[in-house]
């Protein structure tokens, strides 16, 4: 189906949102941020901010973190750029727990993260720790997405745990409308998961702690709607607004040839 299509008839509105801003900037690629320091990452957000339909952040690597300063310039770059803000935060912990860690401590994620995502290990209740925190800090729209399958080496997501992973899913699709996966998840009754998928990149095959990257066309071929690319973008040598503007334009091209 085409984004077109899905951002009409996806059962839910975080998602028509999602393929909305994929549409109006013909991008499929997510930048995943993964830096120190508020400086670096403001400057490679806003750099790559006109390429992407989504930043992922990893909020609490960074060394020089103030609310105001690193979530205040994020949300003004997300607005100038049009791009949603992913906070990759892997919940894992029983849902009283989550929902502690979502609203609060210094990051305050559901203050600001159009989505987060968490691991399905400690079951249902992790899910409705996560909705009610959203539910009772902010009116804005809030997604979920659950980690299905991983890209590094070894995984233990794999087979049932991925099948039980989205079971969870399927009892809240109000909240949780897709997956990080390496695959498409299996739908019934009209069911659209939205698979991110992280490991992607055209330069590298991996790093040295497991990471394994695959290119854009195999990824996107395989039923993939959003890759996410770190390393390839900013890493050691990379230009990123030369690289952003590759991955876009191969991961467009690659929906295109989907679809
Ligand atoms: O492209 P990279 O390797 O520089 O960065 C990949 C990013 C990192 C990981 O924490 C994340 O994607 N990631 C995830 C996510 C997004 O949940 C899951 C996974 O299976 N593999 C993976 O690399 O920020």
């Amino acid at each position: 189906m085409s984004y077109e299509v899905r951002a009409r008839t996806h059962p839910s509105a975080f998602a028509r949102r999602l393929f909305e801003v994929m549409l109006e900037k013909s991008s499929n690629l997510c930048a995943s941020l993964d830096v120190r320091t508020t400086e670096e990452l403001l400057d490679l957000a806003d750099k790559v901010g006109p390429y992407v339909c989504m930043v992922k952040t990893h909020i609490d690597i960074v060394d020089d973190f103030e609310f105001d300063k690193t979530v205040g310039g994020l949300k003004s770059l997300a607005k100038k750029h049009n791009f949603l803000i992913f906070e990759d935060r892997k919940f894992a912990d029983i849902g009283s727990t989550v929902k502690a860690q979502y609203i609060g401590g210094v990051f305050k994620i559901a203050q600001w993260a159009d989505l987060t995502n968490a691991h399905g290990v400690p079951g249902p209740g992790i899910v409705s720790g996560l909705y009610e925190g959203a539910r009772e800090v902010t009116k804005e729209p809030r997604g979920l997405i659950m980690l299905s399958e991983l890209s590094s080496k070894g995984s233990l997501a794999t087979g049932e745990y991925s099948a039980q992973t989205v079971e969870i899913a399927r009892n809240n699709q109000d909240f949780v409308f897709g997956f990080i996966a390496q695959n498409r998840m299996p739908e019934q009754n009209g069911e659209d998961w939205v698979i991110l998928t992280p490991g992607v990149g055209l330069d590298d095959k991996g790093d040295s702690l497991g990471q394994q990257y695959r290119p854009v066309d195999e990824v996107v071929a395989n039923g993939s709607d959003v890759i996410i690319v770190g390393r390839g973008l900013y890493g050691k040598g990379r230009d990123p607004i030369v690289e952003a503007k590759r991955y876009q334009k191969a991961g467009w091209e690659a929906y295109q040839a989907r679809i």
